[in-house]
């Protein structure tokens, strides 16, 4: 039998899958033929691997508790009484501002929103920013007043096509058809990188920026475009500080800012041409960029090419670096309820902050959909930090890094186990996300825990609803245009409220109603001669986030990273060598690439701590220009010989 449901996974393409169930078990996920963006196949990471995490033997099936070194299996009942009771104490000791929770994105289901609810209403702390895309929203918002993008749908009406910063072929894999399509139509397509990974081989033209040097790049450009007199005819009328943004780009001159980007003035030049000539562009601006100390101010300089050009709020042109999912739900509850927080932890510094914080001290610490100490910059000090806290929970399927710091550890089910809905941060069509086959015995959903833990500890009778009271209310706005649970699990639904276009007619939901122009340029940060190499721990697209099982982790071996020839101390490809940062170093295998730029190493983003191969082991926690996001591109680290 084949039933749809939904891919709850952080990852923009959200997509519809059918879920083919024999005798109780699910046998195979395929894409959803009718959803208009996964279009009927899948990413190695769901489409082939899921169900062996699914169906894996190292799922956890009980709660466990810590003694000594070890876990103890125990039941449900005592868990529950005895986190309630943990909480409890430290609530009537400390106020509840002394239990901090965090969330990351295990799953981007809705009722997940749910959690931090949870934690509003018992007035603990809670984390602020964003690991993943903090700097990046905080420059829309500052531009645009919003982060929302022409829906990837819209691609068809694009005439130029760049790819800046973006690695659609492991993070993003169902834009690629829609660009192969473009490509057939005749559209010019471009790739901004410092690293030459396989989505190179998907575009016309392939330009090597120097990482974090996007802003001189697109200052460069500006000032081509400026020089040429082809600024928009009604940039005054729709940009509110154009003046004072063509101040900053007549600071230097394009050769200049090209030299900072290590770009050379041809290729300037015929970027330039492609901002400005032969209809719309759409840059899908990646992620990557923004996960720098300079990385807000990259994103301003990009979206301010297109205020320039006119290429926003018009079929086929787009900066779009992604979509506020959660925008087409009713979230007032949820919202309401965050008014209880006390105070917040920047999450980019969470292991830092959790030690540092006073009045009151962090005495506890939940952990859900997240595992910092794989996937937060500074795994040393997250672990110190959990290590040294009086009561430590961990809800999460497996047994992680974090969950090996905790007190106690509670096992949750997996999104073929549960019901719910998603938006998406990278197109606008909702869906529905529903149980297929039988569930493992012993786990719970979040809501179910969480809803435990709240009758304990007395909490409002309003948090105790059903997962379906709660999907209804959660679909207040497109229930008004008759689109309901129901409607979604029979098909993904385009956003009733929103528009394929984004800012329309050029009118934007900043405080003048105008785009506002960056205007000051931020160069990347210089690295030291004794740690020349920028550390790109990236997606891969073998697996999602820091989520490996040890099957998993068997299979991969050790860690492999990838440099220049010439950037390795002579060692040869294949050699054993050390990545070493001013904090560690881990041992590593050397794979060579003369394509890549001499002052970057590639690595995957995060693998296990426990067995020394993660890189965020190497990376010291730093903050981004503005957003809270994490700078972990700029880590400077060095080859030397094992
Ligand atoms: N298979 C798989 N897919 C995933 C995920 C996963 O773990 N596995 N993770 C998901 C998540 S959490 C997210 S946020 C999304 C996005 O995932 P991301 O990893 O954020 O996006 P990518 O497009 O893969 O990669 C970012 C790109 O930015 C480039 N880059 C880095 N610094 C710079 C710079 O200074 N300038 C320029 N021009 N480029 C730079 C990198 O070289 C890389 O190619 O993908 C999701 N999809
Ligand atoms: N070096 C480096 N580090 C990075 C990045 C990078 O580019 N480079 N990228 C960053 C980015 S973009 C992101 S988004 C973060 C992601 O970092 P995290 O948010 O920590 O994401 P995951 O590693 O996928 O871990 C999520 C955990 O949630 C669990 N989980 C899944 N579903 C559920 C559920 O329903 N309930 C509960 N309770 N748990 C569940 C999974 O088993 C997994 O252990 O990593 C960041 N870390
Ligand atoms: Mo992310």
């Amino acid at each position: 039998m084949d039933v749809r449901t939904s891919c709850t996974r952080d990852c923009p393409d959200a997509c519809g899958l059918i879920a083919t169930v024999d005798n109780d078990r699910v046998v195979r996920l395929s894409g959803d033929p009718d959803h208009p963006v996964t279009r009927g196949f899948l990413c190695y990471r769901v489409g082939t691997h899921y169900l062996a995490r699914q169906y894996s033997p190292e799922r956890l099936t009980s709660p466990l508790l810590r003694e000594g070194d070890a876990f103890r299996a125990i039941p449900w009942d005592e868990a529950l009484d005895l986190v309630a009771t943990r909480l409890d104490r430290i609530r009537s000791e400390s106020g509840a501002a002394a239990i901090v929770h965090t969330q990351g994105g295990g799953s981007l289901g809705i009722l997940k929103n749910l959690n931090r609810t949870f934690f509003g209403l018992l007035g603990a702390t809670r984390t602020h920013g964003d690991v993943c895309d903090g700097a990046g929203s905080a420059a829309q918002e500052a531009d645009f007043g919003g982060v929302d993008s022409n829906d990837l749908t819209d691609l068809v009406h694009a005439e130029t096509i760049v790819l800046w910063g973006k690695n659609i072929t492991a993070s993003s894999p169902h834009t690629t058809p829609f660009l192969n399509q473009a490509r057939k139509r005749g559209v010019r397509t471009w790739l901004i990188d410092p690293l030459p990974h396989k989505t190179r081989a998907l575009v016309d033209r392939y330009v090597q920026v120097r990482p974090g040097s996007d802003g001189a790049l697109a200052l460069a450009i500006a000032r081509t475009i400026v020089d040429r007199g082809h600024v928009h005819p009604d940039a005054a009328s729709y940009c509110a500080n154009l003046d004072a943004f063509v101040a900053l780009v007549r600071s230097r001159s394009v050769d200049e800012w090209a030299r900072e980007a290590d770009v050379p003035p041809a290729t300037v030049d015929a970027l330039a041409d492609a901002y400005t000539r032969g209809g719309p562009v759409t840059t899908l601006i990646g992620w990557g960029m923004q996960r720098r100390a300079n990385g807000a101010t990259q994103v301003r300089c990009v979206d301010a090419l297109h205020a320039l050009t006119g290429n926003v709020g018009i079929a086929g042109g787009s900066a779009s670096f992604g979509v506020t999912r959660r925008n087409p739900f009713h979230l007032d509850f949820v919202k309401q309820a965050a008014l209880g927080v006390p105070r917040t932890l920047p999450v980019p510094l969470l292991g830092r902050a959790i030690l540092d914080a006073r009045d009151p001290p962090i005495r506890a610490v939940v952990v859900d959909n997240h595992n910092p100490v794989a996937t937060n910059p500074e795994s040393g000090t997250t672990i110190e930090a959990l290590r040294t806290r009086e009561f430590v929970v961990v809800l999460d399927q497996f047994l992680t890094d974090t969950a090996r710091c905790a007190h106690l550890v509670l096992p949750t089910t997996t999104m073929l186990e549960e019901e719910d809905i998603i938006g998406s941060y990278g197109h606008h069509h909702l869906s529905a996300v529903r149980p297929v086959g039988r569930k493992l015995e012993g786990p719970r959903t979040d809501l179910e825990i969480y809803q435990a833990l709240a009758r304990r500890l007395g909490l409002p009778e309003t948090y105790q609803r059903s997962e379906r009271e709660w999907i209804d209310e959660f679909l207040t706005k497109t229930r008004a245009h008759g689109v309901g649970y129901d409607t979604l699990l029979e098909r993904a639904t385009f956003d009733p409220d929103s528009d394929p276009i984004a800012w329309r007619g050029r009118r934007f939901a900043t405080p003048t109603g105008k785009f506002h122009f960056v205007t000051e340029h931020r160069p990347a940060p210089g690295r030291s001669t004794e740690f020349p190499l920028a550390l790109h721990g990236l997606s891969t697209g073998r697996w999602q986030g820091s989520q490996l099982t040890e099957a998993d982790e068997d299979r991969e071996g050790e860690l492999e990273v990838t440099v220049h020839p010439d950037a390795c101390a002579g060692l040869a490809d294949g050699a054993q060598a050390w990545l070493e940062s001013e904090a560690m170093r881990l041992p590593v295998v050397l794979r060579h690439d003369a394509n890549y730029r001499s002052d970057c190493v590639y690595a995957p983003r995060a693998r296990s701590v426990r067995r020394q191969l993660c890189v965020n082991q190497l990376v010291t926690a730093r903050l981004t220009d503005f957003g809270d996001g994490a700078a972990y591109y700029d880590q400077g680290v060095r080859i030397t010989p094992r």
